[in-house]
């Protein structure tokens, strides 16, 4: 299947040290299609929701306050096996553990600046660009390239 989607977000951090022309390079230059993409500075609920399976650890609280510090560029990637490869794309959730070449393993350091978010299940991609995305907001379209991308 060629359709799946995920959703990928460059957090404050990477908006504000001009990584999102870098990051879409990547995910385009993959073969990747993009279907979606805004800039929002989300609301304390709205990351409480997003991160919700993380409110019992300790570092929930600052965080929620990064994730809320700035403008995201939430994206909806989409392609054949694109919530795997997504999370192969950014890297290791430490940077420190990021392999080079990866987008955390070239960019980042800090496991708490690590510059960009990836869904880590079809699941949750579905329920993640359902709160990030209003309908409408995500494109159906068949890109030109699709045809030298996939055999
Ligand atoms: O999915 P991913 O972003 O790679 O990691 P999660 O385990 O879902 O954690 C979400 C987010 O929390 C992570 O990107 C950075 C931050 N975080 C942290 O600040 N300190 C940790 N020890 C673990 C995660
Ligand atoms: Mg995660």
């Amino acid at each position: 299947m060629s359709d799946e989607q995920t959703f990928i977000a460059i957090k404050p951090d990477g908006v504000q040290r001009g990584l999102i022309g870098p990051i879409i390079t990547r995910f385009e230059a993959r073969g990747y299609k993009l279907a979606g993409i805004k800039m929002m500075t989300a609301s304390k609920e709205h990351l409480e929701k997003h991160y919700e399976d993380l409110s019992s650890k300790p570092f929930f609280p600052g965080l929620i306050k990064y994730m809320g510090s700035g403008p995201i560029c939430a994206m909806v990637w989409e392609g054949r096996d694109a919530v795997k490869t997504g999370r192969s794309l950014l890297g290791a959730t430490n940077p420190l553990a990021s392999q080079p070449g990866t987008i955390r393993g070239d960019f980042a350091i800090d496991v708490g600046r690590n510059v960009c978010h990836g869904s880590d299940s079809v699941e949750n991609a579905k329920k993640e660009i359902a709160l990030w995305f209003k309908e409408g907001e995500v494109q159906s379209w068949k890109s030109a390239q699709h045809d030298w991308v996939y055999e």
